[in-house]
């Protein structure tokens, strides 16, 4: 049974990388989307609030599980049983900042990492970008799903409140 991670900070969760996801899921068994905690950020969501939102977007993808990892990726990648990690690519910007940590990634465990080519209308979305266009009073539709962009209104009105 193939299994495969797909990592990432998802804050909030996009329809790029929604893409990233449903490609993967339709490629391996088992999906494992793991909302990676780096403890020296603090983001616009909390980490189960990315979980949440993450498990609603892709309900109708019956194999794929969210979930939390802190730490190395690679030991992930082990108590999941998994070889591979997926990562989306938008451009050779994202390609030079992956590559060294894929190959350091094999190094420590052996895993692999599979890169998928965002589709081209994905290609200048990031979560920064969209919460910064969201802030500042533009249309996020085309990057985010209904209820995530809610929230990320929702949450923008809490912070000005
Ligand atoms: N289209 C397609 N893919 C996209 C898009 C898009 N529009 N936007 C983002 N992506 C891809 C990114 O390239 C990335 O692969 C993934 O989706 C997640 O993106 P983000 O922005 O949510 O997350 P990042 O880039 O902040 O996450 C970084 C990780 C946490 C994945 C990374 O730092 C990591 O692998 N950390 C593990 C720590 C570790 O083990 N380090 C040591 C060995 S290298």
């Amino acid at each position: 049974m193939s299994a495969a991670v797909c990592p990432g900070s998802y804050d909030p969760f996009t329809r790029g990388h929604r893409f990233v996801v449903e490609k993967a899921a339709e490629r391996f068994d088992r999906v494992i989307v793991a909302v990676v905690v780096n403890p020296n950020k603090s983001g616009m969501f909390t980490v189960a609030e990315r979980i949440a939102m993450i498990e609603a977007d892709c309900a109708d993808l019956p194999n794929v599980q969210v979930r939390s990892w802190t730490g190395l990726l690679v030991d992930l990648v082990r108590e999941e049983d998994a070889t591979t990690i997926v990562k989306g690519l938008r451009s050779e910007t994202d390609f030079a900042y992956e590559v060294p940590m894929a190959q350091m990634n094999r190094e420590l465990s052996g895993a692999e990492t599979f890169f998928m080519v965002t589709d081209p209308k994905f290609a200048h979305v990031s979560s920064s970008l969209v919460k910064e266009v969201a802030k500042l009073g533009g249309e996020t539709s085309p990057y985010l799903s209904s209820a995530i962009q809610a929230a990320l209104m929702d949450r923008i009105e809490d912070v000005r409140s």
